[in-house]
């Protein structure tokens, strides 16, 4: 925990506790289960599609060495296109999900960046919903905005695996019937990871608008951004 700090004592937006005040550096946290997407976007959104072959340089991540097969760490990045945020992304694998909870327990949170694959099986989605929803009802994140990323991904044949038309993931992940203390600073989005072609990339653009919105509003952190 206290190299945890020590780390985010590093970073802009952190001023050894939990920051406040209206010309706050706002933080976004990327989290969902593992290989849902995550370190993908934070890349495609830092370089963009120059990193060609970024799709199979994460599975070449993955490839067993010294007997490791899981992204190892977090990744922490500046994004500077829309308003400037610091951009924390986080392993989702079973072992790291206990870890989510020190980066917003120990780094005001703005933005939750929810990543859910649009190809996942019934028990991951349920596994999905159930940590997305621990994070809605957590105290710490009470003002935050949640943008959850359906990663619609392609298929062999360039078919998305995931049928925008029908969106039942809205459904599956209980997206329909929040409280209206967190429906407002909560919206989904569909769209390729692997495609994104860095911040300004007009799915992203959207995104970055519902948070601006979301954090403005005096309801929640009434940020000047
Ligand atoms: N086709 C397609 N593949 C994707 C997309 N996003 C990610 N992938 C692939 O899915 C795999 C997992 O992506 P990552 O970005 O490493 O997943 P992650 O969420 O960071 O996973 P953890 O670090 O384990 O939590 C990689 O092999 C990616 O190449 C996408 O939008 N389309
Ligand atoms: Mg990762």
């Amino acid at each position: 925990m206290s190299i945890i700090k020590s780390l985010f004592s590093k970073c802009a937006g952190f001023s050894g506790g939990l920051i406040s005040g209206s010309s706050e550096f706002p933080q976004f946290l990327i989290l969902g289960l593992d290989k849902s997407g995550k370190t993908t976007l934070l890349y495609r959104l830092k370089i963009g599609s120059g990193w060609t072959n970024i799709a199979s340089d994460m599975a070449d991540m993955r490839t067993p060495q010294d007997g490791k097969v899981e992204d190892p760490g977090y990744h922490y990045e500046e994004l500077t296109r829309s308003f400037s945020v610091g951009v924390w992304e986080v392993p989702g694998t079973e072992a790291m999900r206990h870890i989510w909870k020190l980066f917003y327990q120990s780094i005001k949170i703005h933005c939750v960046v929810f990543v859910v694959a649009g190809d996942e099986t019934e028990e991951r989605i349920d596994a999905a919903k159930r940590h997305l929803h621990v994070l809605m009802s957590e105290a710490e994140l009470r003002n935050t905005c949640f943008c959850v990323i359906i990663n619609q991904k392609l298929d062999e044949m360039s078919n998305p695996v995931y049928d925008e038309k029908e969106d039942v993931m809205k459904y599956k992940l209980g997206l329909h019937e929040l409280h209206p203390s967190i429906d407002w600073r909560t919206k989904h989005f569909i769209m390729n990871i692997v495609e994104l072609k860095g911040e300004s990339d007009k799915e992203w653009v959207q995104v970055m608008l519902f948070a601006k919105e979301t954090l403005s509003n005096a309801k929640g952190f009434g940020l000047k951004l």
